[in-house]
């Protein structure tokens, strides 16, 4: 062996075992085509032949027959997969119930390494929901309110006239995850969304998204009859403003026969809405909901409301809507964010969830992640969702809707791992019973697995799966503990809520958005006492629950601060004071990144380059703003605490004035990258 192939072999090996580029446009969907599979079905519809065309392409085991057929328990979107002796029967009610059972075989397959293989058994598979949607907050300029994943997906300049394969793309992966239905844009809506021009945009995207069981919806601007045809007013109970809302819903059917309907964010954060003219938000939902009825439609009306009055903020959706039970029109649906606040790393659940029985009631999430380091960091959210219905039985709930991380960026999401969590939605609104583990597993293979090594077993590859997967398993928990640990919440800076400022005051600004309204720290101690001797926010939870958590002492720490003001010195569970407790999360919160780190690089045979070293060096910018958080939140709590830090603890890299001069010059809450936050320290 002459010395250029003693150099040479190393790099042939290393170029042979590591897999090709990818640049994660794919998605989950990567597996081959052309596979030919014997694939029998009746003549149908343009939704029966995508699930037809799929199945030819890439299943790989033996014949398939497809059949219709009217079946009440598999409903409008259910499927049965039955092993005959010699073929696979595939049933469903509806064209979208074989599309839906086509992706659960594929998906199968895939989680069995691509390989061809049976069901032993029947499946069948019925969605716990019927509406399971995205909200895109998306605005017309092409920018995303709280979307950190490049612009719009949506190109409204060149719709109607122009497509983009991408449209059809975005339509097929939610397909293949069960999502059946798209608010296209920003809750905070322009009125322009309804004018004809753009109803003709929307008409193209709901063309293109059809044949996979993709509904559109449209985000409605309340006042729009004033700003598109200049009324005087808004009112709902104006005959002319219900008239013109009818108008216009008829003028949208006409395009789209099958339009879904409206969300409407009213009277919140300086949106337009029905109180403007003394009504309630039943009254303004019901006037649309009469407008969409004889449609079909729906409204889908969100209860974000609260205003900086005396009322602890997070008591006030409940306090706004609890009243308003049972007023609502049959074809309107309350949409409550999961927490009483918003979307915080960890909230309780929003208390309004089992306080409204006689009004459907849907949960909205948020995929994006405005408050959990954006696209910078890895934080996989069905953890976090899977907390919540552990307290909100899935049954109570009419639909479910997540809020959208997805923008034109080449994966979709900006962070590779971030698209576990589209995923996970997907998976979750389908079947809330999946656990957090298994559609790790599911995503993760699809995701990564090797397409040109044939075997998949080996044990080390095994390790490198398990490697990925703690990464995701305890990614939530870390930010939790690096950012507010213990109950702690919105110490964001202000505006782009992406690095800590617990210090934020700015003279004149809304009290409800600082984040000492939120901590209370002092000399004394920290925490918002909502207990039955502060704001009683207890109270609006069930009797037993409110009880224990109006009790430091029987109050599940993970929310203590949430609930609790209390001294620094207050005794926790684990022996240590609470000024303890909380270096103590933080230091973890950075150690658990770290060793996200070691973790990925084990990855590293068994994956591509590409989105490797993409991963790679996002947990270095994770690992800089975990160090960020813990010194800002620590050195500022100990200023008023004025305690030492405990001695097993990582001290601080940074002092507290250095921290006071960062500022993101961020706009339209782009997340910062490395070196404009190191340019800024
Ligand atoms: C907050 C976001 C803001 C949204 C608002 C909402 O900061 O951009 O408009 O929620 O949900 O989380 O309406």
């Amino acid at each position: 062996m002459n010395i250029r192939t003693t150099l040479l072999l190393p790099l042939l090996l290393c170029c042979c075992l590591t897999a090709k580029a990818e640049e994660g446009s794919r998605l989950w969907l990567r597996q081959a085509t052309g596979a030919e599979a014997q694939v029998t079905a009746p003549r149908g519809g343009a939704t029966l032949q995508t699930a037809t065309h799929e199945l030819r392409e890439a299943w790989k085991g033996q014949p398939i027959t497809l059949r219709l057929k009217k079946d009440k328990f598999l409903g409008s979107e259910g499927f049965r997969i039955t092993p005959l002796a010699d073929r696979l029967e595939l049933t469903a009610a509806t064209e979208r119930g074989l599309l839906y059972g086509a992706y659960h075989l594929l998906r199968l397959q895939e989680s069995n390494g691509g390989h061809a293989f049976t069901p032993q058994q029947e499946i069948t598979e019925v969605p716990a929901y019927d509406l399971r949607i995205l909200n895109h907050w998306d605005n017309i300029d092409g920018t995303v309110e709280r979307g950190y994943a490049g612009s719009s997906l949506w190109d409204w300049e060149s719709l109607p006239e122009q497509g983009s394969d991408r449209y059809e793309a975005y339509a097929r992966a939610n397909a293949s995850i069960g999502i059946n239905g798209t608010v296209l844009n920003n809750v905070n809506a322009s009125p322009r969304i309804l004018s004809r021009s753009y109803i003709e945009k929307v008409k193209a995207l709901a063309d293109v998204f059809r044949p996979y069981g993709l509904r559109v919806y449209l985000s409605v601007n309340f006042a729009s009859p004033m700003a598109l045809d200049s009324l005087p007013t808004a009112d709902p109970a104006d005959k002319a403003v219900a008239r013109w809302w009818k108008n216009k819903v008829k003028e949208i059917y006409r395009l789209i026969p099958d339009f879904g309907g409206f969300l409407v964010k009213a009277n919140s954060e300086g949106q337009p809405g029905p109180c403007d003219y003394g009504r309630t938000h039943a009254e303004g939902a019901n006037m649309l909901a009469d407008a969409l009825a004889p449609h079909g439609g729906i409204v889908m009306w969100r209860a974000f409301v609260y205003s900086p009055g005396d009322a602890d903020r997070a008591k006030q959706a409940y306090i706004e809507f609890k009243p308003l039970d049972g007023k609502f029109r049959k074809n309107v649906i309350v949409q409550v964010k999961n927490g009483p606040v918003d979307f915080q790393p960890r909230e309780p659940y929003s208390p309004l969830f089992g306080a409204m029985q006689q009004t459907p009631l849907m949960a909205e999430l948020q995929i994006t992640q405005e408050y959990l380091g954006h696209a910078n960091h890895v934080a996989y959210l069905a953890p976090m969702w899977k907390e919540f219905f552990q307290y909100v039985p899935p049954t109570s709930l009419r639909a479910i809707a997540g809020v959208s991380n997805i923008g034109n960026s080449p994966n979709w999401c900006g962070h590779p791992l971030a698209q576990s969590n589209w995923y996970a939605f997907g998976r979750l609104a389908w079947n809330p019973a999946l656990s957090a583990e298994a559609i790790a597993d599911e995503w993760l293979v699809q995701t990564f697995r090797s397409l040109e090594r044939q075997e998949t077993s080996g044990v080390d590859e095994q390790a490198a799966y398990k490697a990925m997967k703690q990464i995701l398993m305890e990614s939530r928990e870390a930010v939790v503990n690096y950012m507010m640990p213990l109950g702690l919440h919105h110490l964001f800076a202000w505006g782009h809520h992406y690095g800590p400022e617990p210090w934020c005051d700015i003279p004149g600004a809304r009290p409800d958005w600082m984040p000492s309204y939120y901590h209370k720290a002092d000399k004394e101690g920290i925490g918002f006492d909502r207990s039955s001797r502060g704001s009683n926010a207890v109270a609006q939870y069930p009797d037993s629950l409110a009880r224990l958590l109006d009790d430091a002492y029987s109050c599940p720490e993970q929310f203590l601060l949430w609930f609790h003001h209390l001294p620094w010195n207050h005794p926790m569970q684990s022996g240590n004071s609470l000024w303890e407790e909380l270096c103590r999360h933080y230091s973890l919160g950075v150690r658990e990144v770290r060793k996200f780190q070691q973790l990925w690089d084990r990855a590293r045979p068994y994956i591509d380059e590409e989105r490797f070293l993409l991963v790679q060096s996002l947990l270095k910018i994770q690992v800089r703003d975990a160090v960020w958080w813990k010194d800002a939140c620590l050195l500022y709590f100990q200023e008023l605490s004025g305690l030492p830090f405990p001695d097993e603890m990582e001290r601080p890299i940074h002092t507290l004035p250095q921290l006071k001069q960062v500022k993101l010059g961020i706009s339209n809450y782009e997340c910062p990258d490395a070196e404009l936050l190191d340019s800024q320290r």
